[in-house]
């Protein structure tokens, strides 16, 4: 058997019932195929794959906190520091219902590669909770950020782990956690990125998820020779990462004519009033029936649906696994030319291949939205130099790295005789930063 299927059998065989973290195993060690076979005795000889796909350390504990009945609540809550080979494990925390233990694993995973495309010094990890911030008041959001940092705090540092945001880990949720970081700890450092502007955020963090995903859609459709103005753009998500990918897609003068949430979708046949998208979202934190009462150009759909629309570009921004192959099949024959990922594994590898068979542009999540952990490592830089950049200096860095990170992808994939396949290229580029940097500090 091949030393990938060997790891990759192994992997099944040790992880039960994650099926998110085969899954991105899966999908990672097959595009790593041909590099491990130009190498495969020294890779196999020092367990590069096994300890690739082995977290380095894997925190698990109970949150306790008072609701506002004075009722006990507890959430299982994780943070998985997956790899440090290239820099202090970085990734965000996800507070949602569906959280587990495999699908931290899965993120954890996909972090490492998608932080070793960025360019910059930063290891993989991913953390989370169960705990499910909707409908809660912000005091007692307070009260579990600040048990689960009093907690967590012990494994974390601004050179050692340095958690984000994620689904349902915003601003509000940040700023607990940090505020209970400081007192626990006394230290005042870059522990947490996506922090407010008062308090050692940096500009443009909140923006950079979305903005790097079209910098780098941009750059994809540019070298393909198409011009993005003047697209229609449909857009998953109605969260952080879908705001501001639809703000920059109309700046760069596409039409964004959808966002969605988990209980349904919105068409606007006039392009998404971004204003009151934030509104709604960022502000009153409420459903998008609500946009959709607002706003006479637009239709409410309840449940799936999004990516029936007719369009040229799609950019799914909300969950794991959320485009099937039912999604990719009607994107086809509606004449989509580009798929990119503003999520993490928004797209079933099936949905994947097949879009990819037809002819679709595909920029996977590693690739197309590492633009806020490309962000957060900014954050890091000017914590650590007691500075802060402009909202322009950060923007602008930001665009460099998301075409850097588009061009190395792209020659990497053509490196390995698979131009266009931006799946392996993202895979391949990512991955030999970090086999290089665990191979030159031995056996650790
Ligand atoms: P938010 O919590 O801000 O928004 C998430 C959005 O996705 C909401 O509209 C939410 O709807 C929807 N959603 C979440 N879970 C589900 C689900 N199970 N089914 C259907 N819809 C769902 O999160 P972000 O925008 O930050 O994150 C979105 C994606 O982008 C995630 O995959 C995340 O890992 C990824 N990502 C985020 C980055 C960041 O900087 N924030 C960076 C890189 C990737 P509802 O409000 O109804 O729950
Ligand atoms: O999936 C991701 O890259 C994020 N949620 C952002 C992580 C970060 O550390 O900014």
């Amino acid at each position: 058997m091949s030393y990938v299927d060997e790891v990759y059998e192994r992997v099944v065989r040790e992880n039960p019932s994650q099926p998110e973290f085969h899954q991105a195993v899966r999908e990672v060690l097959g595009s790593l195929r041909p590099v491990i076979e130009r190498n495969e005795a020294k890779y196999r000889r020092d367990a590069i794959l096994e300890r690739i796909t082995m977290p380095e350390r894997q925190l698990l504990f109970r949150v306790p906190w008072v609701d506002d009945q004075g009722q006990v609540q507890v959430n299982n809550a994780f943070r998985v520091q997956f790899n440090s080979a290239i820099g202090p494990y970085k990734g965000g925390i996800r507070l949602h219902p569906s959280v587990n233990l495999g699908i931290i694993k899965f993120l954890g995973f996909e972090q490492i590669f998608k932080n070793s495309l960025t360019g910059l010094p930063i290891g993989g990890g991913k953390g989370g909770s169960d705990f499910d911030p909707k409908g809660k008041s912000d005091r007692e959001v307070m009260a579990f950020c600040q048990s689960f940092m009093t907690e967590l705090f012990k494994y974390i540092g601004a050179d050692t782990d340095v958690p984000a945001g994620d689904i349902g880990t915003g601003a509000r949720e940040i700023g607990y956690m940090y505020g209970q970081y400081k007192r626990l700890t006394g230290l005042y450092e870059g522990v947490l990125t996506g922090k407010g502007l008062t308090y050692g955020g940096s500009l443009a963090r909140k923006e950079a998820t979305g903005y790097g995903l079209l910098y780098l859609t941009q750059e994809m459709l540019k070298c393909n020779g198409i011009e993005l103005a003047g697209k229609t753009v449909a857009v998953s998500g109605a969260g952080n990462v879908a705001i501001y990918a639809a703000q920059k897609a109309q700046q760069l003068g596409a039409k964004v004519v959808t966002v969605s949430d988990s209980t349904g979708w919105v068409y606007d046949s006039e392009g998404i009033d971004i204003d009151l998208l934030r509104e709604v979202k960022e502000v009153r934190r409420a459903r998008l029936t609500e946009y959709a009462a607002a706003r006479p150009s637009a239709q409410y759909h309840e449940g799936r649906g999004v990516f029936t629309v007719k369009c040229d570009v799609a950019l799914p921004c909300a969950t794991q696994n959320e485009l099937l192959l039912e999604d990719a099949k009607a994107l086809v024959a509606n004449g989509c030319i580009a798929v990119a990922e503003g999520a993490n594994m928004p797209t079933t590898q099936e949905a994947t291949e097949y879009l990819m068979a037809n002819g679709v542009l595909f920029a996977p999540g590693k690739a197309a939205n590492a633009g806020g952990v490309a962000t957060s490592a900014l954050e890091m830089s000017q914590n650590s130099m007691r500075l802060h950049w402009s909202f322009d200096e950060v923007d602008a860095k930001l665009k460099d790295i998301m075409v850097g990170i588009f061009h190395n992808v792209d020659d990497a994939a053509k490196e390995y005789d698979m131009p266009g396949n931006y799946v392996a290229g993202a895979n391949i580029a990512g991955f030999l930063k970090v086999a290089t940097a665990m191979e030159a500090q031995g056996v650790v």
